[in-house]
């Protein structure tokens, strides 16, 4: 695997100068975060961001997100404009290089947390989801990761739209995308990763496919080439108790369809209720040890980045994604992989 680091351009308080000091971070996870869904992201922004992380002895390894318009997760009839938008960028970011893509398909939001900054007992602070909360929250302005900010009535008109799409409807739109874009990235030798819903349930009433291991069965016999891979996320997953990660790695990974990894932990506090931990195996419900040996044992030669921090030392940051708590993260798995790999010589 190779250690990477998620940057969020030059806007984001954490730089690259920052970055490259955290042992062991080879490459940048980042995107062109100022361009909506609906604009081609031009290969000049992404030539660019390659320059500046060169510039300091890193590489561009994965772009996350080429975001997916929502007309072609709903499957509209003008989605073909946007699939081609979507091309445009895809064949942008490759010429500079890149070789990942991650991507996700949640209708109307992204990851969703009903509390930025809970207060953990060591005083730090992590993000939380309680179900029976989404309904109280105000989800219009700006939301962390949404590529979109909703008004009152532009939520409630999405929020209809998206909870009209059934779940064979949202399968098959993603067929839909995935057999016009998963062709050209073989072309262009770009291994795509479809983000894991996050949480992996449905959300007010918009259903979810991106969530359990029988859905990831389905998923990767859509289109049956290692370009069509997946991002395996242990956190977005692993909100469900039910689901294995170190199995499922186990699995896809044995395939060879996961193309991008991303590991953070987390503990379940109820149904449907979590909230996430430092990376350390004893502070969450995931088994770290595991999950890193089943990377291991599966070969995984693609980018892995941590995920999701928590808030330590009164770091001013992007939800989720201090410096601090990631870099503690990034060793916490490398000394794991250390000690995986010298025990299988
Ligand atoms: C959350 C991230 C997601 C991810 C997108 C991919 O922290 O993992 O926002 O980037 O879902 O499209």
């Amino acid at each position: 695997m190779r250690m990477t680091f998620r940057w969020f351009g030059p806007s984001d308080p954490i730089t690259l100068q920052h970055i490259r000091q955290i042992p062991g971070v080879e490459g940048i996870v980042s995107s062109a975060f100022d361009i909506p869904s609906d604009e081609v992201i031009p290969a000049e922004a992404v030539l660019e961001l390659k320059a500046m992380i060169e510039k300091q002895s890193m590489t561009l390894d994965c772009f996350e997100s080429i975001p997916v318009h929502d007309n072609i997760k709903l499957g509209t009839d003008d989605r073909d404009r946007y699939i081609d938008i979507w091309l445009e960028s895809l064949r942008n970011v490759a010429s500079a290089g890149v070789r990942t893509v991650c991507y996700n398909f949640m209708l109307a939001f992204d990851w969703l947390r009903t509390d930025l900054s809970m207060r953990l007992e060591d005083g730090s602070k992590a993000m939380q989801y309680q179900d029976a909360e989404v309904a109280k929250m105000d989800m219009t302005g700006d939301i962390p990761a949404w590529s979109q900010k909703y008004t009152p009535e532009t939520l409630a008109e999405m929020l209809k739209k998206s909870r009209a799409v059934s779940v064979e409807q949202l399968w098959a739109n993603l067929e839909y995308f995935l057999k016009r874009v998963v062709p050209v990235a073989e072309e262009l030798g770009v291994k795509l990763a479809i983000h894991p819903d996050d949480p992996p349930w449905p959300v007010l009433g918009i259903n979810r496919i991106i969530t359990s291991m029988e859905n990831l069965e389905r998923f990767v016999k859509l289109v049956d080439s290692p370009n069509n891979g997946l991002a395996l996320c242990s956190g977005s997953l692993g909100a469900n108790p039910e689901n294995d990660i170190p199995a499922m790695i186990r699995r896809f990974g044995g395939l060879g369809r996961i193309n991008f990894m991303h590991v953070r932990n987390l503990k379940h506090t109820g149904e449907k209720e979590f909230h996430e931990t430092a990376h350390y195996s004893p502070c969450g419900n995931l088994d770290m040890y595991e999950i890193m040996k089943s990377i291991h044992d599966t070969g995984f030669t693609g980018p892995l980045r941590p995920d999701h921090g928590r808030d330590v030392w009164g770091e001013v940051r992007t939800p989720g994604y201090g410096l601090y708590d990631r870099a503690m993260g990034v060793n916490y798995i490398l000394g794991l992989w250390e000690a995986i790999t010298k025990a299988s010589l």
